[in-house]
Parts: C-alpha cells; structure tokens; sequence
C-alpha cells in the first residue's frame, strides 16, 4: 500500500514538474520594500537580493517601493503585498514608528516581517539587519570630513528624510563622537534632502549660501551626496567645500575624479540586499528570530541577533582615488 503511495506521489511529482507547478507550489515570495524606487543603492541591493533567491532556488524576490521616500507610501505598498499574501516583508523604512501598525497587522497574518537598511521599532518586525555598527558610521562620517581638516572647521550635514531612522541614528552618533573625537570641527547645521536630487540640490545650494565658511558637506545617503558634489562643482567651489559621507561608487566616481570630494564611505549594497533574502528565507522556514540567534547569510558569513533583535552586517569600507575605480564597476 505504502508502495503504491509513493508510486503514485512520484507520479504526480513528475506530471506537476512538467507543467512546472510544483516549483510554483514551492515558490517563496519575499517582498523587498525599499525607501523609494529609482535609487541606484537599492537597486544595487536587488541584485544581491535576486542573487540569493537564485542560489537559495525558488525563490521570487518582489522588488517595490514608493515613488518617493514617504511612509505613506510604504504603508500603502504594504497593504497590498498583505492582501497578495506574501510570505515575507523585508523593509527599509521611511520612519521607525508610522509602518509599525501596518506591519504588525502584516505578521498577525502570518507574514514574516523583517527591516534592514532603515529600521522599524521592534514590535513592528521580527528582526533588523544593519549594514554596519551605528556608533561606527557615526564617527566614520564626522572622520571623512575631519581628515581633510587637520586644523579643523565648520561642517554641515545633508541627510535623507527627517524620519529616516538610519540617518537619524548615524546623526545622533556622530554628534555624540564629535565633542569628544573632533574637538575642533563644528556642526553648524543638518538639513534634509528626502533622498530626493531636486531637493538635495536646494538644500546644499541653501547651506552653501547660509554658511559661506563652510568647509565640508557631510551627506550619510547616496542620493545627497551626489546632488551635494555636482552643487559645489557646478558652482565653483571645488578645493573649498569638501563633499563626502556616504555614497555609491558607481555614482560618485567623477566628484573623486574631479576634486569636489577627497573621499567617501559605503558598505556592499549588493550583500545587504543578498543578506536580507537570506534572513527572510529562514524565518519563512520557521527559524525563530530570539536574542543571541545566529542567521547565516549565504556566502557574506553569519550574523548573531542583540538583545534588540538586530545585527549588524560589516564594517563601512572607504573609497578614494586609489580604489573608487575598481569599485565603480561592482556598485
Ligand atoms: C540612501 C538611502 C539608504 C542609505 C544609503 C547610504 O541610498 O537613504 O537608506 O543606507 O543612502
């Protein structure tokens, strides 16, 4: 009888494989909600995301997010991958606290809910994934400025959306560094882009023409940082106002190549995106996300879960005119 089962299972299998439904049947599909759509950072965090889903095999990475980088419209994004009933949600969130209702609604239905890049408070996600120790890009983004500065100087940062959890914790950190670290750099001001070029612009051309002292612009998000650098290029401030924080590579090459910027930093992008597929997978298999948890995240190692449910992935690695070519091409 057993036997005859299992023929017959077999059976099925086979006739299903051919049709291909049972891969359909098996298929994952992990929603990757980013801050905004037309970033070259989270596109670059797709692709590492599409890279694990190939490698983990049935796996459908949904790629989403807002036109612009607002709650809302993440909220609204995640009301409608609940009702496509997705089996993961791995969010970079526009604000800590606003999306916390919609994804506790999410995983009251049994969707697995994780944050990473940009957190959500804890009750509104099983676990978060940072690229990198807070209090490290805090001080590593005061330090790419200071470097440059060694009789130190005025300073001003241009920063994503008010809300943006990530941002706001690097800028928490760096002012706890700076009295201590950087005694002789001064903060006279932070302002915020919204990860948008057209208001990154204004806000750097309004900070330029605020504090016309100022020795470096300091942006932690790839979207300002390079709305920043083609600022002072365009006009002329290239050897006066050092452009730097956190950027891409790939985008900005040229204001290294060109002087408006002596150096930046970054993580890999693609590791983030590829680490969150990685995380999202094993809670869809039932791994419970508790304090002191260890995740493997694929080919990047392994991550170990704090007491706040989140980890953090790498140290930031800087790019200048020795290295920012070769990296270029990857990110
Ligand atoms: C922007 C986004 C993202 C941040 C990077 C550094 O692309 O704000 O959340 O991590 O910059």
């Amino acid at each position: 009888m057993k036997l005859i089962n299992t023929l017959a299972l077999t059976a099925a299998l086979a006739a299903a494989a051919m049709t291909g439904s049972v891969s359909a049947q098996a298929q994952e599909r992990i929603a990757l909600v980013v801050k905004s759509l037309g970033n070259g950072f989270f596109d670059a965090a797709a692709k590492g995301a599409e890279k694990a889903a190939a490698e983990i095999g049935d796996i459908e990475v949904i790629y989403t997010g807002p036109t612009s980088a607002t709650a809302e419209g993440q909220i609204d994004i995640v009301n409608s991958l609940i009702a496509q009933n997705v089996d993961a949600i791995a969010i970079s969130a526009n604000d800590p606290d606003a999306l916390v209702p919609v994804l506790e609604k999410a995983m009251q239905r049994g969707i697995k809910v994780l944050s990473w890049d940009s957190g959500v408070a804890p009750e509104g996600r099983m676990l978060h994934l940072n690229p990198s120790d807070t209090a490290l890009i805090g001080e590593t983004i005061i330090k790419l400025a200071a470097d440059y500065l060694p009789d130190g100087g005025d300073v001003a940062i241009l920063s994503a959306s008010s809300t943006a959890t990530n941002q706001n914790a690097w800028i928490e950190a760096a002012k706890e560094a700076l009295p201590e670290k950087f005694p002789n750099i001064n903060l006279v001001s932070v302002v915020y882009g919204d990860d948008d070029s057209v208001k990154s612009t204004n806000e750097a051309k309004g900070l330029i023409s605020s504090y016309p002292d100022l020795d470096a612009i300091i942006a932690p998000t790839t979207v300002g940082v390079v709305a920043a650098a083609q600022v002072v290029t365009d006009m002329g401030k290239i050897g006066e106002i050092n452009v730097t924080g956190l950027a891409l590579p790939s985008e900005f090459k040229q204001f290294i190549d060109n002087g408006a910027s002596q150096a930046v930093a970054l993580w890999n992008p693609i590791d983030l995106g590829y680490s969150a597929v990685y995380l999202a997978h094993q809670l869809i298999e039932g791994k419970e996300a508790t304090a002191g948890a260890t995740f493997g995240i694929g080919e990047v190692g392994e991550v170990t879960l704090d007491d706040q449910t989140a980890a953090a992935m790498a140290a930031p690695f800087t790019f200048d005119k020795s290295n920012i070519e070769e990296f270029s091409k990857i990110y």
